[in-house]
């Protein structure tokens, strides 16, 4: 892509802009290409929408008084943390913009006890989509007082076609506790220096990059790969100490560079996933989030974070496990389920599953 030059004339520059390819541009393609994702475009276009908006609030959080704590003394969300103000109108903003398009049949959120139906959102009782929805906000949210990084991150479902017999019931849930590896599209923003989409539709991983506020993503990481081996772990390291002995071995092998093709990594960690796994994707090495004696799955929920972000790594070349199973063959046995984590560079995986194999 032809990138416009500082003192270009003009018209070398407009022309430059008029082949850039935005995000929306780039959805309608794929979605003539693959038939079977057609319907996905408006879905599409109601996550780009909600992600410029949450844009906007992030930067805003500050001057406008909305980065502290949600209700009096802040309310808890149904996984007992304090919600943030922003946390929640993230929430409302993304529930919104997914079932806007008439598409989705119901949302689920970090956020929500139980999932959101598109057809009091539509206010149609007897609206059905064909497509669940999955998503985690506004991920890293304590990052938000401290103007730090923060992210939103999605997956969408097909609702699976069974033949049920009148009278036996549909479960309302069944599109979203199918495992990951069924999930059409993934995806996360990220609010950082820029706000960047990064998107699969199955089809390999791409970056888009916003180029002002409440304007357009443009493709500035095309087919991005992540490294076999990085250089780097992001990893809550104040909890070694919590950590199963060979989990604490394989940090120690990560900094030293021990193995085969090994090379000492130094740790990077923002504390909010979107951000720590986008530097993964984009250098390679490695993000987890490990199970602790006082809690053996970890903090990162299966179907908003672990599963989007497993999709995305894996169409970028990477691996992502519980330390012992892939994260995208796990079947949900709960729409709020937590998981162990470990994902990134092919080669910085492998060596965790044979050090645990052992
Ligand atoms: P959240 O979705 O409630 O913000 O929690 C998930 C976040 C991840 O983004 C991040 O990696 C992790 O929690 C940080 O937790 P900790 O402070 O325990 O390291
Ligand atoms: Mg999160």
């Amino acid at each position: 892509m032809d990138e416009p030059k500082v003192g270009e004339e003009p018209s070398v520059m407009s022309q430059a802009l008029s082949k850039q390819k935005t995000l929306s541009r780039y959805v309608e393609v794929e979605t003539w290409k693959h038939r079977e994702l057609t319907d996905l475009q408006p879905v599409m276009r109601g996550i780009e929408s909600a992600c410029r908006g949450i844009a906007t609030l992030v930067r805003r959080a500050q001057c406008d008084e909305i980065a502290g704590l949600h209700g009096n003394d802040g309310d808890m969300n149904v996984q007992g943390e304090v919600q943030k103000v922003m946390d929640v109108l993230a929430n409302n903003i993304l529930a919104a913009s997914m079932c806007a398009p008439g598409k989705m049949d119901y949302v689920a959120s970090e956020e929500e006890e139980e999932p959101t139906y598109c057809s009091a959102v539509l206010q149609n009782a007897a609206f059905q989509g064909e497509y669940a929805g999955v998503f985690d906000p506004l991920d890293g949210s304590s990052n938000i007082e401290a103007g730090l990084p923060v992210g939103t991150i999605f997956g969408i479902y097909r609702r699976p076609q069974l033949n049920l017999s009148p009278e036996r019931e549909r479960d309302p849930l069944e599109a979203i506790m199918q495992p990951g590896s069924k999930l059409l599209a993934s995806g996360y923003c990220l609010y950082g220096g820029q706000t960047i989409l990064v998107l699969t539709l199955g089809q390999g991983v791409h970056g888009f990059t916003l180029n002002k506020p409440g304007g357009d993503f443009i493709l500035t990481q095309p087919n991005m790969r992540i490294p076999a081996r990085g250089q780097l772990y992001a990893i809550n390291e104040g909890s070694s100490h919590l950590w199963e002995p060979k989990v604490t071995e394989y940090v120690r092998r990560l900094k030293l560079g021990e193995g085969e093709g090994n090379v000492p990594h130094r740790t990077a960690y923002v504390g909010a996933m979107v951000a720590d796994v986008h530097r993964v994707l984009v250098e390679g090495g490695v993000y987890a989030y490990p199970g602790t004696v006082d809690a053996p799955n970890g903090k990162i929920r299966l179907l908003y974070e672990a599963n989007p972000m497993s999709m995305l790594v894996e169409q970028a070349g990477g691996l992502s496990t519980t330390g012992r199973q892939r994260i995208l063959d796990l079947k949900p046995t709960g729409i709020h389920q937590r998981v162990p984590i470990f994902i990134g560079s092919k080669e910085d995986i492998k060596d965790l599953q044979a050090l645990l194999k052992d």
